[in-house]
């Protein structure tokens, strides 16, 4: 996809239903998939203008339908309980005529979102009450969506946490060996398959019906939940293109893999990578308080193994990506990719060192 001009971007402002005329145009360089501009207008109001990456999410009027029910959903709760209507959920501007985006000339597909203003996103957190409080709101969205019916909802990117297809498709290139890259990485694709049998742990329970299947966010990385830039309390959860059914561990797991880390999950220094185990406790009380009670004994029993196999999941494709040459996440320098599945790799390793002390600790917790 070709990276629209400073003109094109201002042309594309004008479909929306802003406040006002633009008066400022910034790059915001945060997500792996989408392009983002923050746009100021006249009236000083702020508006998160992306292009959603159509060679990913192939049918972008299905991925913003789930977005409106599923915001709409929330916002009708929080209305009901005289909560945060404004900032709690993400809200979608409409274009000038009603559509919930456009497609420009070039062919890219773009929606715009209210700014929550006076909020922070971080990489990383630093204390475990932080991260609880991310815990508890991860949990509360999905007691919010407990009552939405999953069969409204399109299925964004089909198979997107089936660890099992991922670890088939991470075989196949490596066997296709697209970049020439296999060579150089022999130590991380033994790990891999050494772990093999482990991806299909979620899989299997969600098939069987011994995890039940939920509205899930699919994406909860920190980085995907604003906080309040003065309180750190968590205000609203963002990036919902991947709201799908999927499993609760989908969600517990990608937050444990950001949060319970020690450094981002791009750090060259593996020396700085570790698995923080308070964090995991921290995060794993919010969490449950979240859900306010809905999770399973199995599900709760498997809280460790959700944590875990997302880790491993996301090492998967950071590295399938590195051997396919780099054709799915964007990087900034050639061995991005491998850097970042490095990091997730050590994680694994290390949670596995700590997985009876989990086990035993949410074990306690029931
Ligand atoms: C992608 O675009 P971003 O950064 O929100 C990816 C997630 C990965 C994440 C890794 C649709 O999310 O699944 O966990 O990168 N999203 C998609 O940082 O593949
Ligand atoms: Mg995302």
């Amino acid at each position: 996809m070709t990276q629209p001009t400073n003109q094109q971007v201002l042309a594309v402002c004008g479909c929306f239903a802003f406040a006002g005329g633009v008066i400022d145009v910034k790059v915001c360089g945060n997500g792996h998939i989408n392009s983002t501009y923050i746009i100021t207008v006249d009236s000083g109001k702020r508006y998160v203008l992306q292009i959603l990456n159509t060679a990913i999410f192939k049918d972008p009027t299905g991925v913003m339908n789930n977005i409106v029910a599923v915001t709409d959903h929330i916002r009708k709760g929080l209305a009901a309980h005289g909560e945060d209507t404004e900032r709690g959920t993400m809200r979608v501007v409409p274009t000038k005529d009603g559509q919930n985006g456009c497609t420009d000339p070039e062919g890219r597909f773009w929606r715009a979102y209210d700014f929550v203003e006076h909020t922070v996103c971080r990489l990383t957190v630093d204390s475990p009450e932080t991260f609880a409080r991310v815990g508890e709101a991860f949990g509360d969205f999905q007691r919010r969506l407990a009552d939405f019916d999953a069969s409204r909802l399109y299925e964004s990117i089909p198979d997107f946490h089936n660890t099992k297809k991922r670890y088939a498709d991470f075989l196949a290139a490596v066997e296709k060996n697209a970049a020439g890259r296999v060579d150089s990485v022999k130590d991380e694709i033994k790990f891999i398959t050494d772990h093999a049998e482990k991806c299909s742990l979620i899989v299997d329970a969600l098939e069987s019906g011994d995890l039940p299947l939920r509205v899930t966010h699919n994406d909860t990385k920190l980085s995907n939940i604003l906080l309040d830039e003065v309180t750190d309390e968590a205000v609203c959860i963002i990036d919902l293109d991947t709201v799908m059914p999927g499993s609760s561990l989908y969600d517990f797991g990608d937050s444990i893999r950001t949060g319970a880390a020690s450094a981002a999950e791009d750090e060259p220094n593996l020396d700085k990578v570790h698995f923080l185990p308070e964090m995991f406790k921290a995060y794993t009380k919010g969490f449950i308080k979240g859900t306010g009670g809905a999770l399973t004994e199995r599900e709760v029993q498997m809280l460790p193994d959700g944590g875990y196999i997302i880790t491993l999941e996301q090492a998967i494709r950071f590295l399938g990506d590195y051997l396919d040459g780099d054709t799915y996440y964007h990087i900034d320098y050639p061995d991005h990719n491998l850097v970042r599945a490095r990091t997730q790799l050590k994680l694994v390793a290390e949670m596995e060192a700590y997985m009876s002390e989990l086990r035993e600790f949410v074990k306690a917790l029931r």
